[in-house]
């Protein structure tokens, strides 16, 4: 506003200064315009979602004036951009964080109290945009937040769906799922593009064809075609200027009826096929870490992939008329398998429709995509029957077939004879029924593959995908998981945040999080332990209070609140957890006396709909809580509590409020995790495997620091190769036979005998995940736990020192890796203060 080239009514800056000023007193004015002219309410009708609506409105004119700038710079200087693709963005609630990250947050409280209304209650009125199941989604979310604050040119690119993760409903004990109509009352934050409509085609056959200058060619006739709409989320880098944007693609019908059977007379089924469509972005698949073959999800995958590279396409033509510089100008991310599909859509493009021989095609996608993997376990690798897929996409069929001919003659020259490697790598599985392997078309096609911490990586390389590692050793990197410390410190715990600020007399750490490392000589005075307690206690006092509203269980803000929060699995060993819970409740019923440190266990997270045995632990945990609970001889030391719907809001809440964070999962197969960093990085000690992030972790806070159990990830697989026999722990284990007793005779369900009995039997027969041979460490490991707690100031002593040693886990640290050693991209920092034309 102060810039002089604001007085010119021909430059651009001349409509913003009048517009989107940051002051309380032009933030009063716009809110007051928004809700009079776009919710169409005065103070006498207005409901606080109004005024939420209506804030969300001023802050979103903010962005927008800094997302205009955004692209204007990027396209004057034709930098390279990272798309980064993905079927999951978990981004939470967008108020604060918006407020927060273009600096608007202290105006903006003032401007409300001015009005008589609580920020806090406006931001609790924004619904939460559930668009993903839990890690991956969440870890999306958080490259985008880095991406804008490193001020790197980015899009991220998935699905709108109508409807997000379900709503988790626990009713006797039992997971139910509710549909969450998140776009109900409208969503402030996103604009619809439907003038950069794209058409995308399934089904129906392929033909041959010679062109004009007598090439062969093939052309795809499809059976059907709809159209994707964009619509765009501003993304604002913390105390930047950049906007980057979130595309997320919603189907359109291609027609609104089909005319033919319109005329025909039968209207309702001209409908239908309009709603037939229209589906396709209807509803997320709430499964994580297991695939679900449906036909709608590979329906879903491919819509977004092909409008997603149309729009690619279509944004790099306005500055190039060949694709030569293609790979220069852009770099795409595949958030898992989910997007692979785009590695043949690509080449289609290309092939098909802009008529590049293969050889130039194939090295431009191959330059131009790289891959993210994020599991190990081999069930969770996406396949689809070839039948299926022949019959959804068959040119793309095709073009698998010729890429994997031309990789198997690769094979064949590197390693003549040698067929049992030539059926392994294939992207085609030799299966009944055949299915096409979609890790293996990533990987091929990808210049790099990366894992997502180090154990992961090294896995990938050895085991999961070992002939590749051998083939292409140049290809494989890791990128250790990271998260942002804006809406996990800043905005989550603003209490610790401003402890923080104050003692290192900086707040640079929000952007630099290794200054955290200043807060080390401190780990031990005493005055400022006694501050770091009291924002603990305040936090655990707030979650308490949740506890008591949801649950109506009465917790002790005193005893130690040890919480496992993420998604339900049986890798992830939430049961082992209630394993220790009934050891201790044992050895409360054995010696009613005993000494023993006070704990509240909270559990919260969804288990697929169709995945029986994580809804069986989700009762277990509540069969347990409620027996627990009640006992009078417990007294009230020890409290379970299922947390029900877990979600990004209530991730905010929790972590800060922790005091032991679980990260149980059997060595080997959780490939990062990133709540164990949210936890970490709030002052929580982890008990914990050596699994995934975890060992760096330990790494970083130092061993003296972390709760070590368990199996090693090699031990995991040598007692596999030996021959893992649980019942022998069952039968050498006094205390172990008597919790699984407990479950076998019904003690915890005493209404509905055998209820257990597949969580039991599954237990004893086969333990996949090795809960028996981990569980004596595990509850060793408690008992340490429960002394260290005891020791006040040497707990808090090393809360501190995971705090002051998290600067690793920042994602702007693995962002700048991925900018650095796979995208080739560097910073294009956005001036508002440059003048443009506002008008053609
Ligand atoms: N992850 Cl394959 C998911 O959240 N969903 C999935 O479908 C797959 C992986 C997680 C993974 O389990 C965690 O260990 C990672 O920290 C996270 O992805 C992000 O990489």
């Amino acid at each position: 506003q102060t810039n002089p080239a604001a007085k010119d009514e021909h430059c651009d800056l001349y409509i913003e200064s009048d517009r989107t000023g940051m002051t309380v007193q032009t933030l009063k004015r716009a809110f007051v315009d928004n809700l009079h002219y776009i919710q169409g309410k005065d103070a006498m009708f207005a409901t606080p979602y109004d005024y939420f609506m209506a804030l969300a409105y001023t802050v979103r004119d903010r962005l927008l004036h800094r997302r205009i700038k955004t692209a204007q710079t990027y396209f004057e200087q034709d930098a390279k951009v990272v798309y980064y693709l993905s079927a999951e963005f978990l981004i939470g609630r967008l108020l604060l964080n918006n407020l927060i990250n273009v600096g608007l947050y202290e105006q903006t409280k003032q401007a409300m109290a001015d009005f008589g209304l609580d920020l806090n209650e406006l931001m609790d009125r924004e619904p939460e945009p559930g668009l993903g199941n839990g890690g991956l989604g969440r870890l999306a979310a958080c490259f985008l937040d880095s991406l804008a604050t490193l001020e790197i040119p980015a899009v991220g690119y998935g699905i709108r769906y109508e409807f997000g993760i379900f709503e988790q409903i626990i009713t006797n004990g039992w997971q139910h799922e509710v549909p969450d109509n998140w776009l109900r009352f409208g969503n402030p934050w996103e604009i619809a593009r439907p003038d950069y409509n794209v058409e995308v085609k399934f089904g129906g056959h392929t033909e041959a064809y010679t062109d004009a200058q007598g090439h062969y060619r093939v052309r795809w006739i499809p059976s059907t075609t709809v159209f994707g709409t964009p619509y765009d989320t501003p993304i604002p880098g913390y105390g930047k200027n950049t906007v980057n944007t979130l595309r997320l693609w919603s189907a359109r019908a291609a027609q609104d009826f089909n005319l033919q059977v319109f005329n025909a007379g039968d209207y309702t089924q001209a409908v239908s096929e309009k709603t037939f469509s229209e589906n396709i972005s209807k509803v997320l698949y709430p499964n994580d870490n297991t695939p679900q073959g449906k036909e709608l999800r590979l329906r879903q995958q491919y819509f977004f992939v092909s409008c997603s590279l149309q729009d690619i396409i279509r944004l790099y033509l306005r500055r190039h008329t060949s694709f030569d510089a293609f790979p220069d100008k852009v770099a795409i991310q595949l958030n898992d398998t989910h997007p692979a599909i785009g590695v043949a859509e690509l080449m289609r493009l290309l092939v098909d429709e802009y008529q590049l021989g293969w050889e130039k095609a194939w090295d431009i996608t191959q330059r131009t995509f790289a891959y993210t993997n994020h599991t190990l376990l081999a069930e969770a690798l996406e396949r689809w029957s070839v039948d299926l897929f022949g019959q959804l996409l068959p040119r793309h069929l095709e073009i698998i077939y010729e890429i994997n001919y031309r990789f198997l003659n690769e094979i064949r020259l590197r390693y003549p004879g040698n067929t049992a490697r030539l059926a392994r790598m294939s992207l085609i599985e030799e299966s009944y029924p055949k299915q096409v392997r979609m890790a293996h078309l990533a990987c091929v096609g990808s210049h790099t593959v990366n894992g997502v911490a180090e154990l992961h990586t090294e896995l990938i390389k050895e085991e999961l995908l070992r002939d590749f590692y051998e083939m292409y050793p140049h290809k494989f990197q890791n990128k250790t998981n990271g998260i942002t410390p804006r809406r996990w410190l800043l905005m989550s715990n603003p209490p610790l945040a401003s402890l923080i600020t104050e003692t290192l007399k900086s707040d640079r750490w929000i952007t630099h999080l290794e200054d955290l490392r200043g807060l080390e000589p401190y780990a031990t005075d005493p005055a400022f332990q006694a501050k770091w307690q009291q924002v603990k206690q305040a936090n655990k006092e707030r979650l308490a209070e949740y506890i008591w509203r949801n649950n109506q269980i009465e917790v002790d803000p005193y005893s130690l609140f040890d919480i496992q929060v993420k998604r339900i699995h049986e890798y992830k060993r939430q049961h082992l957890a209630v394993l220790h819970i009934i050891t201790l409740y044992e050895q409360i019923k054995a010696n009613p006396n005993i000494d023993l440190q006070p704990r509240t266990f909270i559990f919260g997270g969804k288990a697929a709909p169709g995945y029986f045995m994580a809804k069986m632990i989700i009762k277990l945990i509540n069969s347990v809580a409620d027996m627990v609970n009640h006992d009078s001889d417990v007294n009230g030391r020890l409290k379970v509590v299922f947390l029900s719907n877990y979600s990004v809001s209530l991730g905010e809440m929790v972590y800060p409020a922790a005091d032991l964070s679980e990260q149980i999962s059997t060595a080997g197969k959780e490939a990062s995790g990133t709540g164990n960093m949210k936890f970490a990085l709030n002052g929580a000690l982890t008990i914990g495997t050596l699994d995934g992030a975890n060992v760096e972790i330990r790494q970083e806070v130092g061993a003296e620091n972390f709760f070590l159990f368990g199996l090693t990830a090699q031990e995991v697989m040598s007692l596999k190769a030996e021959g893992y026999n649980p019942h022998e722990y069952y039968n050498s284990n006094p205390m172990l036979k008597k919790v699984i007793d407990s479950l076998i005779s019904d003690y915890f369900n005493p209404r509905e005998p055998g209820l257990f009995e597949p969580i039991v039997n599954s237990l004893l027969n086969e333990d996949q995940y090795m809960l028996l041979a981990d569980y004596q460490s595990y509850v060793d490991c408690q008992q340490r736990v429960a002394q260290a707690f005891r020791d006040k100031s040497h707990w808090t002593q090393m809360s501190i020192l995971n705090v002051a040693r998290m600067g690793k886990f920042s994602s702007d640290r693995t962002i700048a890796e991925y900018c650095k050693d796979i995208w080739h991209v560097e910073p294009v920092p956005v001036s508002l203060d440059t003048c443009r034309p506002a008008f053609r």
